[in-house]
């Protein structure tokens, strides 16, 4: 049955490997056990695939289902959990509540940690230090959200995870090009275990990249943006 369904699922991920909301989709993927075809992209020259596939806002990841596109890294997480669900792989809580919740940490970790993190990189001056003091104020959140638990959502990876760790492995580029140190294991020893706990499964482990090979793009990024080259 299950190779069946395999054989009529057509699955194609339109990613970049640095890019964090990418890994994301690829995490997802993974913890279903889905098969897909990745194809790479290049964001300075977009090719006709993507801006076909996802024409607002013509970034990655881009899931395409059968030929049906969905774009936004949390509402792909979310199709993927809907599509495949099983009760043993489910990335949100059955109680409405419960969802809500686990929804309100993924928007606050997209907007307030994963986006701050971003900026402390690609950006320089005032915006520069507003971003850094923002990322760690609200890392400092999500650290006191994770005590005593195990995963955002208590004993289960879930949606949060999958949302925040593709995100660790730009740490050491935030800390490198934005010359400051978020000293995760004294000051976020909650997140730091967590991380640690999050490498140990397979989808995260053969997802994320080196974070020396994300600070030697991060570094390209930065002049481009910058206009140092
Ligand atoms: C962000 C995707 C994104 O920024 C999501 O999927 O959750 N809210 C979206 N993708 C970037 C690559 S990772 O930084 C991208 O595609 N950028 C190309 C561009 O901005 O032109």
């Amino acid at each position: 049955m299950d190779s069946l369904k395999e054989d009529r699922e057509d699955v194609k991920l339109l990613t970049a490997w640095v890019s964090p909301y990418g890994m994301r989709a690829m995490i997802g993927l993974a913890e279903k056990g889905i098969k897909y075809e990745y194809v790479e992209q290049n964001l300075r020259d977009k090719s006709p695939l993507l801006l076909q596939m996802n024409p607002i806002h013509k970034k990655v990841p881009v899931l395409i289902h059968n030929g049906n596109p969905i774009s936004e890294s949390l509402i792909v997480l979310q199709y993927i959990d809907n599509v495949w669900n099983s009760p043993h792989t489910a990335f949100l809580p059955s109680h409405p509540y419960d969802r809500a919740i686990a929804l309100f940490w993924a928007d606050f970790a997209d907007k307030k940690v994963c986006f701050p993190g971003l900026e402390t990189f690609r950006t320089k001056g005032e915006v520069q230090e507003a971003a850094k003091c923002e990322f760690l104020q609200n890392l400092a959140i999500l650290e006191g959200e994770l005590k005593g638990k195990n995963y955002f959502g208590g004993d289960r990876f879930g949606l949060v995870d999958i949302a925040l760790t593709p995100f660790t492995s730009w740490f050491h580029a935030f800390e490198s090009l934005g010359r400051f140190k978020i000293h995760l294991e004294e000051k976020f020893p909650n997140i730091w275990a967590w991380k640690k706990r999050c490498l140990e499964r397979d989808s995260v482990k053969k997802t994320l990249p080196n974070p020396e090979k994300v600070l030697v793009t991060a570094t390209e990024i930065r002049k481009r943006r910058l206009g140092e080259i």
